[in-house]
């Protein structure tokens, strides 16, 4: 019996049609409840975005999360010394009380910008809501982690105009190119996909450094130096113009500077390519002439984002796709596609009804080094992270003095550990909501309990679907946790009383209601879309003269005036390597960010069934490597960068799948059962190592998360801490 959502949470037997939103894939999901708790998650084949395909995170994490004997189920006020992990619950009104007074004492003494807010970014409600309730306070600051995930690609997919998020449309491909990104870990829904794709006779052409399932499942595999893949692409280009196989009539009514951007590519002939790369310039050309016989389907991952020169590799794939006709087309990329009339929760982001003067927003902090970025016009309009950091530390252009975090783990996820807590402990006033305790909340003056994605309801856009898809609020809350609008709506109602708030940019007073201001006039039933868990939509195909390319020619700008304006290079073209003097104490090149599946990201680490199937940070290093540093599979080792004074220790796997002289590791780990505040954040966090001091992206100002020197050391494993 497929039941509702709402009217039956927590009721024995009713299998609810959901959404997991433990990752931006959305699987479809069947939830069944008994007694107040989830008794079974299972994949939901009818769902048009993944049809039945499902991963652990969401078999086991979803209810993981809920039901963690860690789990926050009040608020928490800090007693002792900041970090000193001594608390005493309270109860909301005490905490929207405090709150209110606190952030108005800051906002009075110092300005409102001197409140910043840390979330994940604008794809979810509960981060456009914390968005929306710090413009509501007068601020602009507001940070999201995409400058260190898909911000590279989003920059470029705004100033070219591509608008494909998500578009890939491997079903209908002939050939798919993957650069950077191995779904296999990350996306079973698009592992699933290729596998099919190629069952069909579709072919794969990938692009890693690394050997990966996705590599082995490659017809032609390019395996070039790490940060060099514009310079592949380039050369695509100059294959795609110079045989004459691009799509002259798209570019011709479509496209801006086609002239430059030919120009441009004609001195990337695939052998310049190939000296940069270190793949053979016959693959190179294989690779274009495969891609140009479409439709083709860009794959793009984090393996070409979250680095110097990010935007720039992103801009070389997305012209790439534009002048072979593959924009919005059959087994190509497809734009992103809505309802008319709905909203997604990046629209508010942008929308003027939501937004601050401009001259308020012009001070955001970042605004001027990355205008494409924390601009008055930026991408998601959010902060350059590290002028955050460097504001709070040293009052400098402005003192930020509180801080609202949610539903991120900063002291974890942003390179540069040790200075991130600094800036943390700094503060006047901190407030972390979040599900468990976690090195964030460590640092805080009151941790708020959050409701989790089974407690929550939500409405997503799936542009690759496309559909919307519902998830439902399966059980009600823990405890006294509450929703991101919830607590939004609390601390507004305070700080009006008080007459201290200027605007309130939240109107909703709960998700219903969000939901159906987001539904709009769509014509989308709200009930039937709950009953279902999503809703598919009519949509068309090249419509480009309806949908129009939002850049300042209206075309696709293969030239970007945009990216002039900012004072960057408006072509492609391979980004320069930040100059690194060579130093023979850090021989290694050191990659992090190998996904993992019992993980995503800071999550789970608590969890028995994630620890089961990845207890400890691993380094994945090539036997040669291993034995020219003397070490062995099983050893730990203790990593190092120039970067920080930080360490990070993680145990050796020697695996042939990593190029000699190249060190592979993961990112997210501390030890939840560790000691506070650290839990274990300086002794297995690779976040420890980096640096968040530049050099960043000139457009996005995303630092560097790869091709980082390092050096290792083996250590006893009996100097590590008691698990
Ligand atoms: N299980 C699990 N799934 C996840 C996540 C998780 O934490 N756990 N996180 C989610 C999130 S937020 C993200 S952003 C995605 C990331 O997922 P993807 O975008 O698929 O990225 P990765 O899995 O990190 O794979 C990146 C690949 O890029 C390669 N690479 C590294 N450097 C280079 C380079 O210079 N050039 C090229 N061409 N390739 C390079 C790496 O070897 C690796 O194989 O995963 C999502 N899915
Ligand atoms: N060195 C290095 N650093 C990286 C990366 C890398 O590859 N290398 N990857 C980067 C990438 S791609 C990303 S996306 C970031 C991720 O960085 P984060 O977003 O900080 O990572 P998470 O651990 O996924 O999420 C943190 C917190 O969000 C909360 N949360 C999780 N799910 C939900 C939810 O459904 N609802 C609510 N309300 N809260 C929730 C939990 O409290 C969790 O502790 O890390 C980045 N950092
Ligand atoms: S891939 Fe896994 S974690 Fe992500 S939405 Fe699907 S089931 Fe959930
Ligand atoms: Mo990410």
């Amino acid at each position: 019996m497929l039941q509702t959502g709402r009217a039956e949470r927590g009721d024995a037997g009713s299998r609810i049609a959901t959404t997991c939103w433990e990752c931006s894939t959305c699987c479809g999901a069947l939830v069944t409840c008994a007694d107040g708790r989830v008794s079974e998650v299972a994949p939901n084949p009818a769902h048009p975005g993944s049809g039945g395909m499902f991963c652990i995170k969401g078999f086991r994490g979803l209810t993981g999360v809920t039901e963690a004997p860690g789990r926050l189920l009040a608020p928490l006020r800090r007693v002792g010394a900041r970090g000193s992990g001594q608390w005493r619950e309270f109860g909301w009104d005490e905490a929207f009380d405090e709150m209110a007074e606190r952030f108005a004492a800051v906002s009075a003494a110092h300005g409102p910008l001197a409140i910043a807010g840390a979330t994940s970014g604008g794809y979810f409600s509960r981060s456009v809501i914390h968005a929306l309730l710090l413009r509501s306070m007068g601020s602009p600051n507001w940070m999201i982690n995409q400058d260190l995930c898909g911000g590279c690609r989003g920059v470029s997919d705004m100033v070219t105009g591509l608008a494909i998020a998500n578009g890939e449309d491997i079903d209908a491909a002939r050939t798919i190119l993957v650069a950077g990104a191995n779904p296999h870990m990350a996306n079973p829904v698009q592992w699933h996909k290729l596998k099919e794709a190629k069952k069909r006779g579709a072919r794969l052409v990938a692009i890693d450094p690394l050997r990966t399932a996705t590599t082995d499942l490659a017809d032609l595999w390019l395996q070039p130096r790490a940060g060099t893949d514009a310079a592949i692409a380039l050369a695509m280009m100059h294959v795609l113009i110079a045989e004459d196989r691009h799509d002259r009539a798209f570019v011709e009514r479509w496209c801006h500077g086609f002239d430059a951007l030919a120009e441009r590519v004609r001195q990337w002939p695939p052998a310049r390519a190939a000296a940069v790369a270190g793949v053979p310039a016959e693959r190179i050309t294989a690779a274009a002439r495969l891609y140009a016989d479409g439709p083709s389907t860009f794959v793009s991952g984090h393996g070409i984002d979250a680095a110097v020169g990010g935007v720039q590799t992103f801009r070389a794939f997305h012209c790439l796709l534009a002048i072979a006709g593959n924009l919005d087309r059959a087994g190509g990329n497809r734009r992103i596609k809505r309802p008319p009339g709905f909203r997604n929760y990046t629209d508010l982001l942008h929308d003027p009804a939501f937004r601050l003067p401009a001259a308020v927003e012009a001070q955001r902090l970042g605004a001027r080094a990355y205008p494409l970025w924390a601009g008055v016009d930026g991408w998601q309009k959010a902060c350059h992270n590290p002028a955050v950091i460097e504001a709070i530390l040293t009052g400098r252009p402005y003192p930020v003095r509180a801080m609202l975090v949610s539903g991120v783990n900063i002291a974890v996820t942003y390179p540069d550990s040790a200075r991130t807590v600094e800036a943390l402990r700094a503060l006047d006033f901190l407030v972390v909501a979040a599900h468990a305790m976690n090195p964030t909340a460590a640092q805080a003056d009151i941790v708020l309990p959050k409701t989790t994605t089974l407690e929550e309801e939500e409405i997503s856009l799936q542009p690759g679907a496309p559909c919307l898809s519902f998830t439902a609020a399966v059980l009600p809350p823990r405890g006294q946790a509450k929703s991101e609008l919830e607590i939004a709506v609390g601390l507004l109602d305070r700080l009006e009383a008080r007459g201290a708030l200027a605007r309130r940019l939240v109107p909703w007073r709960t998700q219903r209601e969000f939901s159906r201001y987001l539904l709009g006039d769509s014509g989308i039933d709200l009930a039937a879309l709950e009953r279902d868990g999503f809703a598919r939509f009519e949509f068309t195909l090249g419509d480009f003269a309806a949908q129009e390319f939002r850049t300042p020619s209206k075309r696709v700008e293969l030239y970007s005036q945009r990216m002039a304006e900012a004072g960057l290079d408006p072509l492609p073209d391979l980004p320069e390597a930040p100059a690194t003097p060579a130093d023979a104490r850090y021989p290694l090149r050191l990659a992090t960010g190998l996904r993992e599946k019992a993980f995503h990201h800071s999550r789970f680490r608590d969890q028995a069934w994630a620890l089961r199937l990845s207890p400890d940070p691993v380094l994945r290093i090539h036997p040669d490597t291993a034995a020219a540093h003397g070490v062995a599979a099983g050893d730990w080792v203790r990593i190092a960068t120039p970067a920080t004074e930080g360490t990070c220790n993680a145990k050796v796997a020697l695996t042939d799948r990593v190029p000699p002289g190249m060190v592979v590791t993961g990112m997210g780990w501390w030890r939840p059962e560790g000691a506070a505040p650290d839990y274990g954040v300086r002794e297995v966090n690779i976040n420890a190592v980096l640096s968040y001091a530049g050099p960043y992206d000139g457009a996005s100002g995303s630092p560097n998360s790869r091709d980082l020197a390092c050096s290792i050391e083996r250590i006893d494993a009996g100097s590590l801490p008691a698990r």
